[in-house]
């Protein structure tokens, strides 16, 4: 099987999952073309992989080059000369519109394919209930030969804020184990905590929606009781206000921005809490992750985090906002020993049910149904 696959190409989960997606395929002997406008900081080469990218030629009289177009051109081009058999498409705007308008083009060739929309959460949640954004968003997703979200809380969410004429698939995201695992980095914990502090970690991408400065407030409570330090992981909008708040507290010592990182399970590897304050999350992939690698969560219990992060068992959920509560519940896991490797175990443990092997054929199975169905719409057609 053939599948193009469409994503953001940045540090978002949206583009993690993809390219994840995309490697674990190839290497079942799918070949992948992924479709960019760079390429995906994940991806690594593989004989099954190809990389199609994405360029959006300008003019002066462009103030805003027209990426979609240039993207559903793309798309025609790859999927005609290489006989794809299915576009996947991560995050609805515009991929799924281009996708569509590909897809409409190649029906007068005969060439034509179904698509998938994923929906990935700020695409439904913050940019897609923009009302400037809803007529296309509707009717991108409706058009969609199979629609599916990452968590049962995005579903409804996406039902909510669309008039959404067809079923929406549950596929969680998932984690390859094989990268991220606890491995034994001693000796970069001790350069990071010399005198054996905890260390807690935020990865982000800076944005609004993930409360960083509930990061910050939350560590500064925190390390009142137990020494510790703080790892911010990424960058984005956020980033520099979070710099001013760690300085005006006077923990700016304790904590390390290290911007954008490839190594991050290295980094989870040595972490004893992973903290996710966010606003809202669909699903909290960097959670997930993080307890892959024995780090234990605390984050608040908007969006999908419920679905991953069990209450008591492998972190805590608060409410936004509270910062407090979410300081209780970490000291509370870092101030015994034997409770922080409980927790860390739980999490390992409960992680297995999101393993690559048991989320990738939902995809694939879904992939042949659509297909077929397909087929069988376009030979009912003829
Ligand atoms: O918010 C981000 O970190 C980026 C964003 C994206 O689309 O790239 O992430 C969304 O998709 C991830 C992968 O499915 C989810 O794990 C994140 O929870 C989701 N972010 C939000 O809902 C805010």
């Amino acid at each position: 099987m053939k599948i193009g696959i469409v994503c953001y190409p940045t540090f978002g989960g949206s583009g993690v999952l993809a390219t994840e997606l995309g490697m674990a395929l190839s290497e079942k002997g799918y070949e992948v073309h992924f479709i960019t406008y760079k390429q995906p900081v994940r991806l690594n080469f593989h004989p099954n992989i190809y990389y199609h990218e994405v360029s959006v030629p300008t003019y002066p009289l462009f103030d805003f080059p027209p990426y979609e177009s240039a993207l559903a051109s793309t798309m025609v081009n790859v999927i005609a000369n290489n006989s794809l058999d299915l576009l996947h498409v991560h995050y609805a705007i515009p991929h799924a519109s281009a996708a569509y308008f590909a897809r409409e083009i190649l029906k007068k060739t005969g060439k034509d394919i179904p698509f998938i929309t994923t929906l990935h959460g700020t695409d439904i949640t913050l940019v897609g209930r923009d009302q400037m954004y809803a007529p296309v968003v509707t009717f991108s997703i409706n058009e969609s030969d199979a629609i599916t979200a990452v968590s049962n809380n995005l579903r409804e969410e996406t039902f909510k804020s669309f008039k959404i004429e067809k079923d929406i698939h549950v596929i969680p995201n998932f984690v390859d184990v094989q990268r991220f695992y606890k491995s034994n980095k001693e000796h970069f914990k001790k350069m990071l905590a010399p005198s054996g502090e905890r260390i807690l970690t935020h990865v982000s991408n800076f944005r609004k929606v993930k409360r960083v400065e509930d990061v910050i407030r939350v560590f500064q409570s925190v390390r009142e009781i137990i020494p510790s330090k703080l790892l911010m992981i990424g960058d984005g909008p956020e980033r520099q206000m979070a710099e001013e708040l760690a300085r005006s507290l006077c923990i700016y010592n304790e904590v390390r921005f290290l911007g954008k990182q490839e190594e991050i399970d290295e980094i989870l590897s040595i972490s004893d809490l992973f903290l996710l304050p966010s606003e809202y999350e669909s699903f909290g992939l960097s959670a997930l992750e993080a307890m892959a690698c024995g780090v234990p969560v605390i984050s608040t219990n908007s969006g999908g985090l419920a679905e991953i992060n069990e209450h008591g068992v492998t972190g805590y959920l608060s409410n936004v906002g509270d910062i407090q509560d979410m300081a209780k519940h970490a000291i509370h896991i870092l101030s015994d020993d034997e409770r922080l490797q409980q927790f860390k175990k739980a999490a390992i443990q409960h992680t297995r049910k999101f393993e690559k092997k048991h989320i990738v054929p939902m995809y694939e199975q879904l992939y042949k149904e659509v297909i077929a169905a397909y087929k069988s719409k376009k030979e009912v057609n003829i």
